[in-house]
């Protein structure tokens, strides 16, 4: 005994509409899941030529992401970076990602984890907002605008 017809054009709607939703489930962006707070930018004299940016990163989901790159048509080069203390000496290297545990803000900070910029296109004056493409571990990628802004700190050329 086979099943009547409008059964199956149940059972088959159930099965899309399940499909669809797992599918919609799937697609949600690591981007969609990271919010950025308080983006700004080391204001640099016009003669310096790189920089940094710093932001609070916050990981909303339930996984471990990974901040994977970043551009800006502000800056000719850009490279995630980190400090780390050799015998304390404060050096910043390059790191192939940033770390975004579930949950949890990761906060990128002057003597910490940065954005840095080199080659600078124009002066950063203070109060000017400079766009930022964040690129996660999936591809996607969420546009902010980091503000301009002066940064005190005590170690010359460190960021
Ligand atoms: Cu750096």
């Amino acid at each position: 005994m086979y099943p009547s017809l409008p059964t199956v054009f149940a059972v088959f709607g159930a099965v899309l509409a399940f499909l669809s939703m797992s599918t919609t489930a799937l697609a949600e962006a690591v981007a969609d899941r990271i919010t950025v707070n308080d983006p700004y930018i080391r204001a640099v004299p016009p003669v310096v030529k790189t920089s940094a940016a710093f932001m609070q990163m916050q990981n909303n989901g339930d996984a471990e992401y990974f901040l994977v790159d970043a551009s800006t048509p502000a800056a000719g080069a850009v490279e995630l970076h980190m400090h780390t203390n050799d015998d304390g000496v404060m050096r910043m290297r390059r790191i192939p990602h940033i770390h975004l545990p579930p949950g949890k803000t990761v906060s990128l900070q002057p003597g910490g984890l940065h954005i840095m910029l080199f080659d600078l296109k124009a002066p950063l004056n203070e109060g000017i907002g400079i766009p930022i493409l964040l690129t996660f571990d999936d591809g996607s990628q969420q546009q902010i605008t980091a503000k301009v802004r002066s940064v005190q700190h005590g170690m010359k050329g460190q960021h």
